[in-house]
């Protein structure tokens, strides 16, 4: 089994203003594309290449550093192309929403810590809202790393994910880190969110 890379459930310049759309094109159609072929050379012809992305990060210290590197760029961008949308509402709803409020008192309280961790993370890296042991997180890994291998600090299911890499934000925002991640939060789709929040729980 091959991963293959998804298509983007939307127009490549469809989340402008806010993430353009060369850092789109370049985003899904260069990096995501490299890591999915770089995954797949790393597995073929082993024993890992017909098990689901899944259960191949969560073993992942055994295998290699490319698959660790290819398979979580792989999964992690499979998942920021869904958690966004052009058609965002301001905020979540339903169980979600008073999840986070349980978690964080509010959305405006959750969006500060979010952002803090996504200026913390010193170079390329993710900052994650994960369901561990049925409550929310916040965390964030290095690199292509991700909360479902067996060598993050913290595990869990990640149902919204913030990609940090320059890749994701130079073109439009250069160093201003803090910028994007304002002006990503329109653009989350907090449908896609609330699925993935019922699924962990
Ligand atoms: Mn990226």
């Amino acid at each position: 089994m091959a991963f293959t890379l998804p298509n983007l459930p939307y127009a490549k310049n469809a989340l402008e203003p806010h993430i353009d759309e060369t850092t789109m094109e370049i985003h899904h159609g260069k990096h995501h594309n490299a890591y999915t072929t770089n995954l797949n050379n790393a597995i073929a012809n082993t024993e890992w290449d017909k098990k689901t992305i899944e259960e191949i990060l969560a073993n992942v210290s055994k295998i290699s550093p490319a698959v660790r590197n290819n398979g979580g760029g792989f999964y992690n961008h499979c998942l920021f192309w869904e958690i966004m949308t052009p058609n965002a509402a301001t905020a979540p709803s339903g169980p979600l929403a008073s999840a986070i409020d349980a978690s964080f008192k509010s959305l405006d309280e959750f969006k500060t810590l979010f952002a803090n961790a996504a200026t913390a993370r010193f170079g390329s890296g993710w900052v994650w809202l994960i369901v561990k042991d049925k409550q929310l997180v916040i965390c964030s890994t290095p690199n292509q790393d991700n909360p479902l291998m067996d060598i993050a600090e913290v595990k869990g299911t990640p149902i919204l994910g913030l990609d940090v890499w320059e890749h994701a934000y130079y073109l439009k925002y250069q160093n201003r880190r803090p910028d994007y991640v304002a002006a990503w939060w329109k653009v989350v789709n907090w449908n896609e969110v609330s699925k993935r929040f019922a699924a962990a729980m």
